[in-house]
């Protein structure tokens, strides 16, 4: 099974402007617990470097695009978030970075569960190892 799963986000706009719908426990495969989103990334910065623990996300770029990695370990795959229907699935323990933000770029995340510094793995090396 390929690295990178794409969730196609159902898409209800019509000629009034657009309306996509993220529900937990349908598109977005667990009860959603979180929702955060970056935005005014500076230019060239990248972010992530880290890998969840036991945390489940869907990423999707609500507004302009960006670029997820996604590690396991054994791969690297590469996937452009660059539509509001698209989303990506972060499963635990893979490693993931964002590169590329657009100026515009709104990353919208939804987690399976509250905020814990504890579910990091921030080391590239002692991910590899628990991995
Ligand atoms: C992830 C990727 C996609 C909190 O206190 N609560 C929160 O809910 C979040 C998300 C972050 N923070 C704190 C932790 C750091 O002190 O905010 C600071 C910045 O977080 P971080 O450096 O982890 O940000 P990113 O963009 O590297 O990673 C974020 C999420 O933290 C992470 O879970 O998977 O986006």
């Amino acid at each position: 099974m390929s690295l990178v799963r794409l969730i196609n986000l159902p898409s209800l706009g019509d000629e009034r402007g657009g309306l996509v719908v993220l529900e937990g426990n349908d598109t977005v495969p667990f009860d959603i617990k979180r929702v955060y989103y970056i935005f005014n990334t500076q230019k060239d910065v990248s972010r992530g470097f880290h890998a969840h623990k036991q945390l489940k996300q869907v990423a999707v770029c609500i507004k302009g695009k960006c670029r997820m990695l996604l590690d396991n370990g054994l791969t690297q795959e590469s996937v452009l978030l660059d539509s509001a229907t698209k989303g990506v699935l972060i499963d635990a323990m893979v490693w993931h970075e964002m590169h590329d933000f657009s100026d515009d770029c709104v990353l919208l995340v939804l987690a399976s569960d509250h905020y814990d510094e504890s579910d990091y793995i921030r080391k590239y090396d002692e991910f590899l190892i628990k991995v």
